[in-house]
């Protein structure tokens, strides 16, 4: 059971992103999919709309799932590996959390589910990097959440044209040199054919992709 989190501050994109890029899974790699959402976020993810199409919902409030709730969200990927057992589990967890956190809070869920750490997708919106990225702002949080990134998803390029773009990127290298950058648009669908081939690779081709798990 992959383990794949959306995350990325506030308003950058991760649910519109996640409703798209799950229905692609489902539909155009044959994925067995669930949600875990962490919040109630500008868009509210139909629970019931989704499991009408084959997937299951599990929304996780109280707190966040990298701390507070760690412990509801590691009982709720199992429950979900015992009721679904489904191939993919997508995260939204807060657009304040950090990846790694969330990570090891995931990893607390194999003790009673096979689970594999998926690659860890943080959105950085194009239309404000000056504002997200300034240290007197919220940078330092961004900063941390681009830094725990396996693939950073430059969200929202559907509105910026091309320099902007390229701004945006350069602006992301500038703190996080190594960074591998996948721009999307979850209007018009860019890129997502590049994030899904990328999250659905097999993790074997990927040999540090951490592996634990329940046998
Ligand atoms: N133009 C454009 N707008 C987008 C795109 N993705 C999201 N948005 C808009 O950006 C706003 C925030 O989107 P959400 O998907 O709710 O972002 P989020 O990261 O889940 O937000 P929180 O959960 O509140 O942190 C909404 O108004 C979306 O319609 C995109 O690819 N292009
Ligand atoms: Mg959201």
């Amino acid at each position: 059971m992959r383990i794949i989190q959306i995350a990325g501050f506030l308003g950058s994109g991760k649910t519109t992103l996640l409703l798209r890029l799950s229905r692609s899974l489902a539909e155009e790699k044959g994925f067995k999919v669930a949600l875990v959402v962490n919040e109630i976020g500008e868009i509210p993810v139909d629970g019931k709309v989704m499991e009408e199409s084959g997937m299951k919902v599990k929304d996780i409030g109280g707190g966040c799932i990298c701390c507070e709730v760690a412990s509801t969200f590691a009982k709720t990927l199992t429950q979900l590996y015992r009721d679904f057992s489904p191939d993919v589990v997508l995260v939204e967890p807060t657009g304040v959390a950090l990846p790694r956190q969330v990570k090891l809070a995931a990893a607390m869920g194999s003790r009673g589910a096979p689970i594999e750490i998926g690659p860890v997708v943080v959105l950085f919106d194009a239309t404000r990097p000056a504002e997200l990225l300034d240290m007197e702002l919220m940078g330092r949080l961004v900063t941390s959440q681009l830094a725990d990134a396996d693939i950073v998803a430059v969200s929202k390029v559907d509105v910026v044209d091309a320099a902007a773009l390229e701004a945006a990127m350069v602006a992301v290298k500038e703190v996080i040199p190594g960074a591998e950058f996948i721009p999307v648009s979850s209007v018009t669908g860019e890129g997502f054919d590049v994030l899904i081939e990328r999250l659905s690779a097999d993790p074997a081709s990927e040999p540090d992709r951490e592996v634990v798990g329940a046998d």
